[in-house]
């Protein structure tokens, strides 16, 4: 499995699956969320929709998977990552799961290629550094079978910098 950091807008890779920092509304909002549901057209927000009607939208740190409508990438992954509250509140472990389980969904669905956002590191105001450890650790830890390529696609320079300068370090 590779990994590799891309610094730029999410919406315009051409993966299997691009995931998503969503609301546990599932209906939209601001940031990643909101440049996904924009470029990708109302077709996302239909399933998401639909999802919601049958399991009440979707918790902290967990996953559910929907089309991409017009986004060159085949689904979207949407997880809903901790608000920071200081530290305490079980936000590194809630972080982790939405990495472990984005994959999860991933690989069940038979995916190769899949990009993930800095999830939480926005609107949500989990500090970066310690973001970028629980996500790199998550996603060289997990169990691969038919993932083969992540990627790391950073909006801002300095989770580019963070995220280039842990993957090259052996630890
Ligand atoms: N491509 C890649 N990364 C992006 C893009 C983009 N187009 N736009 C922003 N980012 P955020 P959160 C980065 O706030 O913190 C929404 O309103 C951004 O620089 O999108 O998990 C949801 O509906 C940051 O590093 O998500 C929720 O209510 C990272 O994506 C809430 O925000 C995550 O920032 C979720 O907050």
């Amino acid at each position: 499995m590779k990994i590799d950091v891309l610094k730029g807008d999410i919406t315009t890779l051409e993966v299997d699956a691009i995931v998503n920092a969503a609301n546990s509304s599932l209906l939209g909002g601001g940031g990643v969320d909101g440049a996904i549901h924009k470029a990708g057209g109302k077709q996302i927000l239909e399933e998401c929709m639909h999802i919601r009607n049958q399991q009440g939208g979707c918790k902290v740190g967990e996953a559910v998977i929907t089309n991409a409508g017009k986004l060159k990438a085949k689904k979207v992954i949407h997880t809903v990552g901790p608000k920071w509250s200081g530290g305490n509140a079980g936000e590194s472990e809630k972080l982790r799961t939405c990495y472990q389980n984005s994959l999860r969904l991933a690989e069940q669905a038979d995916l190769q290629s899949i990009a993930f956002p800095n999830i939480s590191t926005g609107v949500y105001g989990y500090p970066k550094t310690g973001a970028a450890e629980v996500a790199l650790k998550a996603v060289k830890d997990y169990p691969y079978e038919k993932v083969q390529h992540v990627i790391f696609v950073c909006f801002d320079d300095e989770n580019y910098r963070l995220y280039s300068n842990r993957l090259n370090d052996p630890q």
